[in-house]
């Protein structure tokens, strides 16, 4: 199909109405009175000033996006992208193991496993973009108490689809404490945290990019994840190695072919 300017401002302009359709009926349903519409005008102006509105939109919005935009995706299933993906983090050598510092918290965490294609060929030269929080919950390029390109990386499987990843166990992330996201998570009744993950986008020429993430069983929160974006599949469940206090676990990701166009 050919999508001309005239579809796409008359797609835009049916987005655009029927949202304002439905938040003016709400505003009549909940009787909204003058204090609230002032003090929300405050609060979308506090978001923009906080600069927060991409961690807004990805918590509160992005996995309803998420799950009707890829409902019908074959494959492993992905999740949310969030606010802290940075491109270009660098293609790690033996042993892959994201950037650390030398007193880095947290048990080291090995993930291994196959990418492969839907009906279970490997993908040889798969890459795996990895990035995580550290144990207090802080992303690397975001916090800036942390060295640039900490606990961020890519792997390259080998011929057989195979890959390695090493790192450290991730802690839970929680939204600032102060600031506009906070107030409205607060107000809405919902926990401010995320369960500990692990953030992957898995791809190969000819593939749909994955865009996904891995849960610690271990962690808190796993029910009341404040960007609704845990799914079971997701869940995994580390154990010790045998190599001192290292924790693993395998995973293995199934690639959907790249979409026809329309
Ligand atoms: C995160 O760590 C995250 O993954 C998302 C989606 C939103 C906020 C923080
Ligand atoms: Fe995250």
């Amino acid at each position: 199909m050919i999508t001309t300017s005239t579809d796409h401002a008359t797609r835009t302009q049916q987005v655009i109405r029927d949202i304002m359709d439905r938040l003016r009926q709400a505003i009549v349903e909940l009787d909204v009175t003058y204090d609230e519409f002032q003090a929300t005008k405050q609060w979308l102006i506090d978001v923009g000033e906080a600069g927060e509105w991409p961690l807004f939109m990805d918590v509160f919005v992005e996995s309803t996006v998420e799950r009707n935009a890829m409902r019908a995706r074959e494959g492993s299933s992905g999740t949310i992208l969030g606010p802290f993906h940075l491109p270009d983090a660098p293609v790690l050598e033996e042993p892959f193991r994201l950037p650390v510092r030398e007193d880095e918290v947290g048990e080291p965490l090995v993930i291994r496993g196959t990418v492969a294609d839907t009906s279970g060929t490997p993908l040889a030269g798969a890459r795996l973009d990895a990035w995580h929080a550290d144990a207090s919950g802080g992303y690397s390029g975001f916090d800036p108490s942390l060295p640039e390109g900490l606990l961020r990386g890519q792997v390259v499987a080998d011929a057989h689809g195979r890959y390695t990843l090493r790192t450290v166990m991730p802690g839970p992330y929680t939204i600032p404490p102060t600031g506009p996201t906070r107030d409205f998570s607060v107000a809405g009744g919902w926990s401010p945290w995320r369960p500990a993950h692990v953030h992957l986008i898995v791809s190969a020429d000819g593939h749909e990019p994955l865009i996904t993430q891995l849960y610690m069983d271990s962690s808190d929160y796993l029910d009341s994840d404040v960007a609704d974006a845990v799914k079971p599949e997701l869940v995994v469940h580390p154990e010790p190695t045998g190599e001192g206090t290292e924790m693993g676990f395998e995973y293995d990701f199934g690639l959907a072919a790249v979409a026809k166009a329309a």
